[in-house]
């Protein structure tokens, strides 16, 4: 491990244009819980299951009370070094993106500045009639949170199964996977797409690879890299 960890050390100084795929892993060590395993369950319900416009449209106010009690939960926690060494990496490349699945906000917390959240943000709402964006910090929206536009229901701005990712972002993201010297992957179980296909993006365009997670996953085979470990402890040794 020591070797290969001074090697991607390596190639990540001499590499001019970095682009990272974060996921839910990445921000686990801050408190927040993830999808898959043992954080996916929610009062007995499969988040999952909630994170679709079906369970929406079906039960809105048992969405809502999924929603309120991530943004309470998450409100309390904080970015963690793996966050915090990401925003120094930033700071150093000519060229650097960010693309996070994550919608926690913990990664515009730490600092980072180019970042693609290309399954929305947590701390942002979207009325369900006329559309309307609007950021809103509160930790607790209430049952079922209505629009000061239109007083339409409102809905979390964030992207769910089956829901198409934002265009401009996606293209963004897909720009920047192709055009970069190296990918790192980080935190992802890589089974959702678009996310997933980002990597073989970076691979195709000629990038080295490298995927940081607890556990192997369906991509690990693939990548020129690939560290199990905690993301807190690996990414901030990467790029000390
Ligand atoms: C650590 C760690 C530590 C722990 N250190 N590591 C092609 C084929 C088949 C299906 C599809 C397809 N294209 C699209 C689909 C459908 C679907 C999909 O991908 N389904 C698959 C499950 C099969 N995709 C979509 O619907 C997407 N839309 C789309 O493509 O539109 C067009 C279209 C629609 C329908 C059909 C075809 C085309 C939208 C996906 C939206 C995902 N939304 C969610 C919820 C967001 C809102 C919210 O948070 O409330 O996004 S679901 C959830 O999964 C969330 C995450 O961002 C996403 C990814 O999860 P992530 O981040 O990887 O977390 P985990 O928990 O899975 O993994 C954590 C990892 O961390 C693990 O591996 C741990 O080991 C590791 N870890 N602690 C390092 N300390
Ligand atoms: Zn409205």
């Amino acid at each position: 491990m020591e070797k290969e960890i001074s090697a991607l050390k390596n190639a990540i100084k001499g590499a001019e244009r970095v682009t990272v795929l974060t996921g839910a892993g990445i921000s686990a060590e801050s408190g927040v819980p993830t999808f898959r395993g043992e954080g996916g369950l929610w009062r007995n319900h499969d988040v999952m299951e909630l994170a679709t416009p079906y369970a929406f449209e079906r039960d809105p106010e048992l969405v809502w009370e999924f929603y309120n009690w991530r943004r309470d939960l998450i409100s309390k926690l904080t970015f963690n070094p793996a966050h915090k060494a990401l925003v120094d990496l930033e700071r150093i490349k000519p060229s650097f993106t960010l693309i996070s699945q994550n919608v926690d906000g913990l990664h515009l917390l730490a600092g980072s500045k180019n970042l693609l959240e290309i399954h929305g943000n947590l701390w942002k709402v979207r009325c369900t009639r006329c559309n309307e964006i609007t950021l809103d910090l509160s930790p607790d929206m209430g049952p079922l949170p209505k629009c000061k536009t239109c007083g339409g229901l409102l809905r979390p701005h964030v992207v769910w199964f089956g829901e198409s990712l934002d265009g401009e972002l996606l293209n963004r993201a897909v720009d920047a996977s192709k055009n970069c010297d190296i990918m790192l992957v980080i935190g992802t179980s890589s089974v959702v797409q678009p996310a997933s296909s980002l990597a073989f993006q970076a691979k195709d365009g000629g990038a080295i690879v490298a995927e940081i997670n607890l556990e192997a996953t369906p991509n690990s085979q693939f990548m020129d890299f690939a560290f199990h470990g905690k993301a807190g402890e690996i990414v901030p040794r990467l790029l000390d």
